[in-house]
């Protein structure tokens, strides 16, 4: 990946070295000088007058390095990682840091890049002062970020339509079951996208970096969380969709549930965050916080205090009024009960380490759950409250939210692929009919190699279509792999998907399938740089055709497609 041209990065340094002396002259504060003379007490918080030094990194009054601190848990943490130690963005460590210097750092900033990285200078998004000061200040050793309580939450919490003011039925004409939310990741945005037309309907601003949407129980409320944590709830009924309350759970975070138990309908929203570690229920129409939960505690296994383990999925119980929450590092699924907001209780099951993504066997009692680090599924009995079986798969499972299907020999099974290595489990899942097979690896396919994110299938498919999104080779992460499942003996077709796309540059990484609301047709993300035009390719599933390629230029960077009638009813 390159960062910025040259003549940009040649152009800017004498500029920025011209501003950086502005910054220290406007740091000399005239009233704390004649304040001092006249001996009476200084307004000045003695900490701004201490300076923060780490070798090698340029001096930071404590003021500075405050408001630095505080612009980079808003705005960059969610990709960079909060310890800075990198995530989706590079690392940023002083041994890196330092070596690429200050200027390099300002034009980085300033101009973004082709790999992702926002351009906050020319965007407006940071004031040249605040870029010189950020440059300045990754350079420096990382503090330890701040906790978010319910006072952040409630200062960035916006109810934009009071629940009393919405329409008390649909009052547009679109085809809600068969609207897609798409992640516009480095746009900030999702775009709704009429799967009849494959139009856009309209784009719609969000958090930075969305992850994912989800659907409330009754199809109307559509959530929506970014990377920083903000989540924006959109009332689909209205007479265009619009969003109807906001707030920041968090500094970084990936996951959003609504409740779905009979009875609690839309009642409750929760998010899940990576910083800090914690989680946040809120009222499911004005998105109002009323309980906020720590993860921070002991791990599975050798029982070690961990001081931030992160939210990683979270799903709604159908069988009680709970939701069901990974925690990542102490490899715990945590049941949590709402029924009784002011006394909630949680029932915390020891699974394995790092829990990440998961989705319901067809059932929707067995929630199959990715132990990332301990190449594992853990199989949470949301009935009985237990986990049913801890089942070793390939290596680094990833299933996003898997595939359910008919094997023709072994019953229902339930399958993930794998980011570390070419195979797709098949497990059994149905303990009543197929108890020999149930919670057992059934079979192992082989697809076209490893860094698969995202396998999917469709009740009335008898297809299954698995991405390789993070392959090195191109060719490979440019393409999908489909299996007939009625023959999975005969191996798999490889559909060429970026091609497909007529794209000419960029890394046209394919991600993500989604099949549309009848189970024809499979969407799949062509994604490439924020600079670079990417697209969205549907395929006929009967035929494994091209059907229609979707090209706008107001889709950027689209990752995530989220069907509303198979997201609300946990279609997969
Ligand atoms: Fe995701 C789901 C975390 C990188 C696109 N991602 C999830 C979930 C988690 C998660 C915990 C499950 C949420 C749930 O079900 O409640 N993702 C992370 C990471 O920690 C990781 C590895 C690195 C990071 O810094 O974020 C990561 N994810 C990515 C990407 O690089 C992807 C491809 C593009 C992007 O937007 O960043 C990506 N993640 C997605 C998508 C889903 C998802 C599309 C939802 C899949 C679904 O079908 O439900």
């Amino acid at each position: 990946m390159s960062y910025v041209g040259k003549p940009l990065l040649t152009g800017f340094i004498a500029g920025l070295s011209l501003l950086g002396l502005a910054i220290a002259q406007a740091n000399t504060n005239p009233e704390s000088a004649s304040a001092a003379y006249a001996g009476q007490a200084s307004v000045i918080d003695p900490a701004s007058a201490q300076v923060v030094h780490t070798p090698g990194a340029p001096d930071l009054s404590a003021a500075e390095f405050e408001q630095a601190k505080e612009i980079y848990f808003q705005r960059c943490a969610g990709c960079h990682g909060v310890l800075r130690k990198g995530a989706t963005g590079k690392p940023l460590t002083p041994d890196i840091t330092q070596q690429r210097g200050q200027a390099f750092l300002e034009a980085l900033i300033t101009y973004g890049s082709p790999g992702g990285m926002p351009n906050w200078g020319t965007s407006g998004g940071l004031t040249s002062a605040e870029i010189t000061l950020m440059a300045k200040y990754i350079q420096h050793t990382p503090p330890t970020p701040p906790e978010w309580g319910l006072a952040e939450m409630k200062n960035s919490w916006k109810v934009l339509v009071k629940p009393e003011d919405r329409p008390k039925k649909q009052l547009n004409k679109l085809d809600l079951p068969n609207l897609f939310s798409v992640t516009l990741r480095d746009d900030g945005k999702i775009a709704l996208i009429d799967g009849n037309t494959k139009k856009i309907v309209k784009t719609i601003d969000t958090g930075y970096a969305v992850h994912i949407s989800r659907m409330s129980a009754s199809g109307r409320y559509l959530l929506v969380i970014g990377r920083d944590a903000k989540i924006d709830m959109i009332d689909l009924w209205a007479k265009e969709p619009i969003k109807v309350a906001e707030i920041k759970v968090g500094i970084e975070a990936r996951s959003v549930e609504t409740s779905k138990f009979e009875g609690y309908e839309d009642k409750y929203v929760i998010a899940g965050d990576y910083w800090p570690p914690q989680f946040t229920i809120m009222n499911g129409e004005t998105l109002e916080p009323l309980r906020i939960v720590s993860t921070r505690g002991m791990t599975v296994g050798t029982q070690e205090y961990h001081p931030e383990p992160r939210v990683a999925a979270i799903i709604a119980s159908h069988e009680h009024p709970e939701f069901i929450v990974n925690v990542k590092e102490t490899g715990k699924v945590l049941l949590v009960n709402y029924e009784d907001i002011d006394n909630l209780t949680t029932t915390s099951i020891d699974a394995a380490p790092f829990l990440h993504d998961g989705g319901w066997d067809v059932s929707h009692r067995y929630f199959m759950t990715a132990a990332n680090n301990s190449n594992q599924v853990a199989v949470i009995d949301s009935k009985e409250r237990k986990m049913a079986a801890l089942v070793d798969v390939g290596k680094i499972p990833h299933p996003g939210r898997g595939a359910n299907f008919v094997h023709p020999q072994f019953g229902p099974v339930w399958a993930t692929s794998h980011l570390g290595d070419e195979t797709i489990s098949l497990i059994g899942t149905d303990p009543d009919k197929y108890p020999q097979y149930a919670w057992k690896v059934v079979e192992t396919l082989k697809g076209q190699g490893g860094g698969s994110l995202f396998i999917k299938t469709h009740p009335k498919s008898k297809h299954l279509y698995l991405d390789t999104t993070f392959h090195p080779e191109a060719k490979i992460s440019q393409s999908v792999a489909v299996f007939d499942i009625t023959n999975m003996n005969a191996g798999y077709t490889v559909l060429p998907i970026g091609d497909w796309s007529g794209i000419k540059e960029g890394a046209k990484r394919v991600v993500q399938p989604e099949y549309n609301k009848a189970g024809d047709e499979v969407w799949f993300s062509v994604w490439s740089g924020q600079d670079e035009e990417s697209a969205i390719v549907v395929v006929d599933d009967k035929t494994l055709k091209l059907k229609k390629v979707i090209r706008d230029k107001r889709l950027i960077t689209p990752t995530g497609k989220f069907n509303v009638h198979n997201t609300q009813y946990d279609v997969y």
